[in-house]
């Protein structure tokens, strides 16, 4: 956990820009993303005072260190977990790809907005479970909210068992978080075609890359030949 990484500023800046998101969002149709929860996916056409968080160089050196070089965002979404939504399913994020265990596909980040306590939803986490066996599930007990002030960055192995936790308070729990996930697999949401190519243009080229315009290795990820980045800036 990277305690208190954002200053006060840049704290406030993400909070009113996920406001702004967030006000247009309603509650979630299903039980897994939350019926009491508002969700933002494919958040990179509309970026803004978030890229900061997305690009965070603490964040990165440990995603870097995990991954490699070169990877790309998988999920990438605001979650605002309202009062009386109940606790998420646990799950581990890179359960939607059929992996053996031992491969760390994904590193991610949960960026806490607000402050989170055992009672307004901090994440719950089952600790040393990204080294549990393929069909170990946490029990209750198990799952420790994951307790940092407003600012922080939960960065996780995807083979972490975790879940959004209870809030029982009269507030809202806002998160930004950020999947990270091996440049050769399918990213969960389709960046590209959510931001569109003249928006991409206009992203920083790291966003870009992370956004999936990078090529993999010499042979995977190309646009008619070329390097999708070197394609996309002629092309305009
Ligand atoms: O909001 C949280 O604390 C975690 C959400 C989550 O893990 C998910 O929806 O995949």
């Amino acid at each position: 956990m990277l305690r208190a990484l954002l200053s006060e500023a840049e704290l406030a800046a993400a909070r009113d820009h996920a406001d702004d998101l967030l006000r247009g969002a309603g509650w979630s149709d299903n039980d897994f993303d939350g019926r009491r929860t508002r969700r933002v996916y494919s958040l990179l056409n509309r970026v803004g005072s978030l890229e900061p968080l997305l690009l965070r160089p603490e964040v990165h050196h440990l995603v870097t260190a995990r991954l490699g070089e070169v990877y790309q965002f998988g999920m990438l979404f605001l979650s605002a977990v309202d009062p009386g939504q109940g606790a998420q399913q646990p799950h581990f994020d890179a359960g939607v790809y059929p992996l053996p265990r031992e491969v760390e596909a994904e590193t991610n980040v949960i960026w806490a907005l607000d402050d989170f306590t055992a009672g307004n939803g901090a994440t719950l986490i089952a600790p040393g479970s990204h080294h549990w066996a393929a069909g170990r599930r946490p029990q209750p007990q198990e799952l420790v909210p994951a307790v940092m002030p407003a600012g922080s960055a939960l960065v996780y192995s995807g083979r972490l068992w975790h879940a959004a936790g209870h809030n029982t308070t009269e507030t809202t729990r806002r998160a930004l978080i950020c999947e990270h996930v091996l440049p050769w697999l399918r990213p969960a949401d389709n960046h590209i075609l959510a931001t569109g190519t003249d928006q991409l243009r206009s992203l920083t080229s790291h966003l870009r890359r992370l956004a999936g315009v990078a090529l993999a290795s010499d042979y995977l990820g190309f646009v008619a030949g070329e390097d999708p980045e070197r394609w996309l800036l002629q092309s305009s």
